[in-house]
């Protein structure tokens, strides 16, 4: 199969439409969206999963849910350790506490990406919209760290 690299499939149709105005942080009313990425992933059909630090400036909020055309069936996921072996949940909501943070990051809560509609390579940005209960959908662009990043 012949590999594409997201930035000129899928992205490019979403990111370079809305080029100008879409940074790799947002804000909407309320919330402060910065630090997110996602880890490279060699594979389309595999999975891959991102990250991203969600800051409250007013009251509590929570994170629903979130879309990209990255994948087939994004889910909202942590980790969780079973008898010593770490093992991924998804969960149905993300909350933020009013006046701080929901960090999602490698080893805890995550955006899963199930069925990639291509890889994920350094370099690429992978747009997200993330649907808050309070604050709507926000779009953000992550761009594609190594395999192993943390932050
Ligand atoms: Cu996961």
């Amino acid at each position: 199969m012949k590999q594409r690299s997201l930035i000129s499939a899928a992205a490019a149709m979403v990111v370079l439409g809305a080029a100008a105005t879409q940074a790799q942080e947002a804000s909407a009313p309320g919330l402060e969206i910065s630090g997110g990425f996602f880890r490279a992933a060699p594979m389309a059909g595999g999975n891959g999963a991102g990250f991203v630090t969600i800051h409250s400036t007013g009251p509590a909020d929570v994170l629903l849910a979130f879309s990209t055309p990255a994948c087939e069936r994004p889910e909202l996921h942590t980790h969780l350790n079973e008898d010593g072996i770490m093992k991924m949940r998804q969960v149905p909501s993300i909350e933020v506490p009013a006046g701080g943070n929901a960090v999602l990051q490698p080893g805890g809560l995550h955006l899963m990406c199930i069925g990639l509609t291509a890889k994920l390579a350094m370099g690429d940005l992978v747009p997200v919209t993330l649907e808050f209960q309070n604050a709507g959908k926000v779009e953000v662009n992550l761009p594609v760290k190594g395999p192993g990043a943390m932050n």
